[in-house]
Formats: structure tokens, C-alpha cells, sequence
């Protein structure tokens, strides 16, 4: 069985405490690897490597750092099958999926963030007769970024490249439910000369690894993406230690459909953004808020749709839905459909787990759910269930929709459909959110802020965010 190790100071290392943690293949539910159970002692080993390498990679020119960001992106793109693979093998997803989405975006947030910082510019503010003051954006130290195992590369990847670009060194941890690719990565940066020590990664849990990188005094900035639980425990512990955060969680998004939209474009593309890698993402419409007047006609194409996609084995060409993370996930998502049973709510399609046979027999696999019927308030239209699970909610008029929608704790992202620019405008500006599509869904461009406001998070990442977040501004003047 293969054992992932952990990356510290330029070399591949076992964890301080010998001890490892299996790692599942949710799609058979079959132990494929064993991930380091690493402790504070790894971390401090990972920070002393990264706080020595700091001077000379925070001191590196930018073309060289940009040289060696797009040679990590060479390497992933190099081993792309592996990659593939090996993220879909780790969360069950579909292996296209993985192919057309996972990594790829992240070889392009390296190369996006080695190209960015050639141009990040900071300011200058001329005081006529006075001075002037310029603005140095300096890289921090030692920074830590905790991702989840929902897009694992991918946002692991979103993370470390920046903070790498603007010449800080990284103490990272990918989940410990989907460690693979972080391993792969740790390869691909050995063989692309990335210098000892300006990125570890250390495997291993959340409460052990994780809580010892936001723990340590030296360890100055903290990235997260996870549940919203975690982001509270985090805040918790860096806040006082005058940490900078930036906490990517949860989301409960609307999708608010209105009668003029283009019905069957619409009916298709509300599909994908529902129930896309299992409906595991962030960003993923998990109440489907549809005009009055064809409200029915909508919720009949949509679930006839939804009935076709099959919900297979990750490997298969035709699996639309792949397996649940962890069967602890199944568990929770089954949960919330006994929930919206219990709330009221009619199981239009889907209501059970899936069982599948042959390799995949042992599976954590749910079917694709669609509830009517629930009251926008209850349980289960306020609680993330980041699963494929959608409830259907029909509206009187724009304003009713608004404050349905809006009526939730999360504030990610949001999609908006219609043909009216007006309307599509306006409900932009009121929905409270940090992301809304019009006519579209997790349309990508890395120059563009990303997260969410209320209990989806602080802080913003993506493009120049990412590259602010990672630096601290100087101000300095000098009179005339
Ligand atoms: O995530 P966790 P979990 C949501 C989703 C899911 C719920 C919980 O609703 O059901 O969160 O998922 C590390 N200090 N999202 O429990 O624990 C952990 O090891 C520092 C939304 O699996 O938040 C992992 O690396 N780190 C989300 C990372 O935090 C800690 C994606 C995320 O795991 C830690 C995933 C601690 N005390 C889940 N405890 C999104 N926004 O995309 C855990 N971790």
C-alpha cells in the first residue's frame, strides 16, 4: 500500500510520531494509501525549514519565482493523468470532472499567480508641496494555508501560489480525507527545484496539524477554506494572536429563476449547478427559488432531467454523480433528507443513498435529491448540506424572492436567471452575496475577488486579493 509522506524542507519526510491515518477511496470505501498523522512537532519542523528559507526567497527576483511557479504548473500538467486519477480516487468524484475542472484550474493558478507578480503594482500619493508617500507591499513571513477536500488541488493550489508569488514561505495542510494530490504536488515541486523549506506540507488532522498552524506565533497569516464551524474555531484562536485571516466557508446559495428566462437553457444549467461534484462545492445552488407562474412547468423539466443522471462508478464515462467524500458525509446528507421529510418537504426524485455493485458495492454514493414543499425558513433551507440535495421554493414576484433568498445566515455565492438587464442588475445589487452569476454558473476568471460576506467568510481571494492578502502594505513619505 502506498504511504504519502509529508514535505518539509525540501524533502519527503515521515511524520514525528511513525503513526498514520487511512486513506479511503469513498467510491469502494476500501483503504487505498495511509496519510501521515503529523503533530505540532511536524508543524514546528515545517515552520523552522520555511522561517529559514524566507530571507533568501523573499529576496528571490520575481522572474525567478515566476520561472519556477510556471515550472510547478509544467509538472502538474506533465503528470496530468496522475493527478486525474488521483482526485477522483481520493473524493470519489468523476475522473472527467477532475480532467475537465479540478486540475487544470490548478495549473492555471500557478501560472496565473507566476504571471501576476510581474505586474502587481502598489500605490504612490503625491501631497503637491508637501511629499510623497509610496506604498511598499511586502511579503509577511511564514504564512499557513488549510484547504478542505472538496476541490482538493484546486484549492489547495489557489491558495499556496499566491503566497509563494509575493515571497512568503508556506506552512500548508490539505485535508486529511483527500491528501493525494498535495503529495503529487510535493513531488512536482522537488523535481521543479523549488528551494528546501519555501513550501511544506505536512499531512495529517484538522484538530492536531491544523490547530498547531494557526496556533504558532511565528506562523503570521492564516488562508482557510472549510466548514463554517472551523472558521469559528479558527478566528477564535488567531484573532487574539492579531493573525491576518482570510476565511473561505460555507454556503447555502440561491438560485433565483424568473418567468422570462431562457426556460430550457436555464432548466439545463440549473442541473450542473446543483448537482455538480455530488453538489460538493461551495458554490453549488442549493435553493432553487422559481417564479410563480411557471413554477411547475420548471420543477417537471428540471426533475425529469435530474432522473436522467446516473450516479455511478467515478471511472465510467457516463457517471454524472461520483461517490460521497466520506461515509461520515453520506451520513450527514442522509440525515438532512430524513430531516425534510420530518419538515415536510415532498421527495420529488432521488431521497436515498444509491447502492451500486461490483467494485463499487461498498460505496458511499447518494442519489441526486430534489424537495418541494419546505418553508424557506426551516432546517433544511438554513443549514448547508453540501450534498446533492436541492429544494425547490416558488415566489410571488422579485421582491418576495429577495428576501428569501436572503433570509440565511451564508452569503457565498448566488445566480440569477433572466432576460431583463434591469432586474438582473438590481437583483445583483440587493442579493447578499459575495458572487452572483446572471445566465451563468461558477464562471471563472482569476482576476476577480472571491468569497463571501455573513458566516461565508472575511477576507477575499483570487486575482489581486490574494496578492494584498499575502503582503502587508508600508506606507512611506518623504517630504519635498
Ligand atoms: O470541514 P473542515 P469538514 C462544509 C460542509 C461540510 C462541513 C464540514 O458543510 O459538511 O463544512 O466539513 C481542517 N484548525 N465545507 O468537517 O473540518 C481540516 O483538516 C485548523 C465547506 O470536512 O472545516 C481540513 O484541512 N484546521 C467547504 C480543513 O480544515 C482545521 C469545504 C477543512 O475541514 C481544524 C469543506 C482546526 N481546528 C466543507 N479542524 C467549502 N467552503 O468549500 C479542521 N481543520
Amino acid at each position: 500500500m502506498e504511504t504519502i509522506n509529508n514535505y518539509i524542507n525540501g524533502e519527503l519526510a515521515a511524520p514525528v510520531s511513525g503513526t498514520y491515518i487511512d486513506n479511503i477511496e469513498p467510491a469502494t470505501g476500501q483503504v487505498f494509501s495511509l496519510c501521515p498523522d503529523s503533530d505540532e512537532r511536524d508543524v514546528q519542523l515545517a515552520y523552522a525549514a520555511a522561517k529559514q528559507a524566507y530571507p533568501k526567497w523573499s529576496n528571490t527576483p520575481l522572474e525567478e519565482r515566476m520561472m519556477l511557479l510556471m515550472r510547478i504548473a509544467d509538472g502538474i500538467e506533465k503528470r496530468m493523468d496522475e493527478f486525474v486519477a488521483a482526485e477522483s480516487k481520493d473524493n470519489g468524484k468523476p475522473l472527467k470532472l477532475a480532467r475537465a475542472v479540478d486540475i487544470p484550474r490548478a495549473v492555471s493558478n500557478f501560472r496565473f499567480y507566476a504571471s501576476a507578480i510581474q505586474h502587481f503594482a502598489s500605490e504612490s500619493h503625491h501631497m503637491p508641496g508637501v511629499g510623497i508617500n509610496y506604498t511598499l507591499r511586502q511579503s509577511i513571513g511564514v504564512v499557513g494555508c488549510i484547504s478542505p477536500w472538496n476541490l482538493p488541488i484546486y484549492l489547495f493550489s489557489w491558495k499556496i501560489a499566491p503566497a509563494l508569488a509575493t515571497g512568503n514561505c508556506v506552512v500548508a495542510k490539505p485535508s486529511e480525507i483527500t491528501p493525494y494530490t498535495a503529495y503529487l504536488l510535493s513531488q512536482v515541486c522537488m523535481d521543479a527545484g523549488l528551494p528546501n523549506g519555501v513550501l511544506n506540507i505536512v499531512h495529517g488532522l484538522g484538530t492536531k496539524v491544523g490547530q498547531a498552524i494557526v496556533e504558532h506565533e511565528g506562523i503570521k497569516a492564516i488562508s482557510f477554506t472549510g466548514g463554517t464551524e472551523t472558521g469559528k474555531r479558527i478566528a477564535a484562536t488567531a484573532a487574539p494572536m492579531f493573525k491576518k485571516l482570510s476565511l473561505e466557508l460555507g454556503g447555502k446559495n440561491p438560485t433565483i429563476i424568473f418567468a422570462d428566462c431562457d426556460f430550457e437553457a436555464t432548466v439545463k444549467q440549473i442541473v450542473t449547478a446543483s448537482f455538480s461534484n455530488q453538489g460538493e462545492i461551495c458554490l453549488c445552488g442549493s435553493r432553487i427559488f422559481v417564479e410563480k407562474s411557471i413554477f411547475e412547468k420548471f420543477r417537471d423539466a428540471f426533475v425529469a432531467r435530474v432522473k436522467k443522471l446516473k450516479v455511478g462508478d467515478p471511472n465510467e464515462d457516463e457517471t454524472n454523480l461520483g461517490a460521497i467524500v466520506s461515509l461520515a458525509h453520506k451520513n450527514k446528507i442522509l440525515s438532512y433528507i430524513h430531516l425534510a421529510k420530518e419538515e415536510g418537504g415532498k421527495i420529488l426524485c432521488g431521497g436515498s443513498e444509491a447502492k451500486l455493485s461490483g467494485r463499487c458495492e461498498n460505496g458511499y454514493f447518494v442519489e441526486p435529491t430534489v424537495i418541494e414543499g419546505l418553508d424557506y425558513r426551516c432546517r433544511t433551507n438554513q443549514e448547508e448540506i453540501f450534498g446533492p440535495v436541492v429544494t425547490l421554493t416558488p415566489f410571488e414576484n422579485e421582491e418576495e424572492a429577495l428576501m428569501m433568498a436572503n433570509s440565511i445566515k451564508y452569503g457565498l455565492s448566488s445566480s440569477v436567471w433572466t432576460n431583463d438587464l434591469k432586474r438582473a442588475h438590481r437583483v445583483a445589487e440587493k442579493i447578499e452575496a459575495g458572487i452572483v452569476w446572471i445566465n451563468s454558473w461558477l464562471v471563472r476568471d482569476l482576476r476577480t475577488p472571491f468569497g463571501g460576506v455573513k458566516a461565508s467568510g472575511v477576507g477575499r481571494e483570487g486575482g489581486w486579493e490574494a496578492m494584498r492578502f499575502f503582503t502587508e502594505p508600508k506606507n512611506v513619505f518623504i517630504k519635498s
